[in-house]
């Protein structure tokens, strides 16, 4: 799906300009992702932030990782980058003289806690101390400004990083706008918030990119009916009667649309 998505094609078709790198709490470079499946790391609590608990790795993805609470349901799982401030390796917690806490919702009963903590822990990979990387740093202000196009993570499917625009300004907050999506999934956040990369960060990190909604392409690339029926032909370029070649030479547009609109989700 998201590899098909070309950021300058698209620049130049919306005359956008992509918000500097300057702009955003994200190393240029993104991070190496050391982390594995199972791995267990302390984490704060995402629905209680001044809790931290134990967690897992359930899934990776580019620099970012996917944590479940142990104890907890499968419900309530989030992604962290691996240069995030809410992970730290086991034994942070205490060496500052805090405790480790049960996640909200705690399966069990709560005096059950600390011997649930010691299985747990024995129970599981423990993840490197050097697979936690150093957070960037922090844009003196906000330097964004409306219109600028970048790479933010949905927050109702936050497994999805999409093509979105600065929509608006207010003080530290900025209003980020998916390109083609009507507003539904629109929210504000800071400026340094950690869920919004510069144009490119998701190529770079090897992470997926969605394509923006369809409303937000090019008509043109949208215009050829039956295109999601019409099988592969990447590597079988079956000989094209001469009508279909007349209208279908331009092979960028049209597949990069047939993937926006078959997204499982
Ligand atoms: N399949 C879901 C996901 C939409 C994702 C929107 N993002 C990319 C802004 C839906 O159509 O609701």
């Amino acid at each position: 799906v998201a590899d098909i998505f070309d950021w300058e094609e698209y620049l130049c078709y919306s005359k956008a300009e992509a918000a500097p790198q300057f702009c955003f709490k994200q190393h240029e470079i993104p991070p190496e992702n050391e982390f594995e499946l199972n791995m267990k790391l302390e984490a704060l609590d995402p629905r209680n932030l001044t809790s931290t608990c134990i967690a897992t790795v359930v899934s990776v993805l580019g620099p970012r990782i996917r944590l479940r609470l142990d104890g907890s349901d499968d419900k309530n799982d989030f992604w962290r980058l691996v240069d995030s401030r809410e992970i730290n390796p086991i034994g942070h917690c205490e060496k500052l003289g805090g405790m480790l806490t049960p996640p909200l919702g705690f399966r069990m009963n709560a005096s059950s806690w600390p011997t649930f903590l010691v299985k747990t822990l024995s129970g599981g990979v423990i993840a490197p101390t050097s697979s936690f990387k150093p957070e960037p740093p922090d844009p003196k202000c906000n330097f964004f400004k409306v219109g600028m196009k970048l790479e933010a993570v949905d927050k109702k499917n936050p497994q999805l990083i999409c093509p979105a625009t600065i929509g608006e300004l207010k003080k530290d907050l900025i209003h980020v706008v998916f390109d083609g999506w009507k507003g539904a999934f629109d929210y504000w956040c800071r400026y340094d918030s950690r869920e919004i990369f510069p144009v490119g960060w998701c190529k770079r990190s090897n992470h997926p990119l969605q394509s923006p909604g369809k409303t937000a392409l090019p008509v043109k690339a949208l215009a050829t009916p039956g295109r999601n029926k019409r099988p592969k032909q990447k590597n079988s370029p079956a000989p094209p009667t001469p009508k279909t070649i007349t209208k279908r030479k331009r092979k960028s547009s049209s597949s990069q649309v047939a993937d926006s609109t078959s997204s499982p989700l």
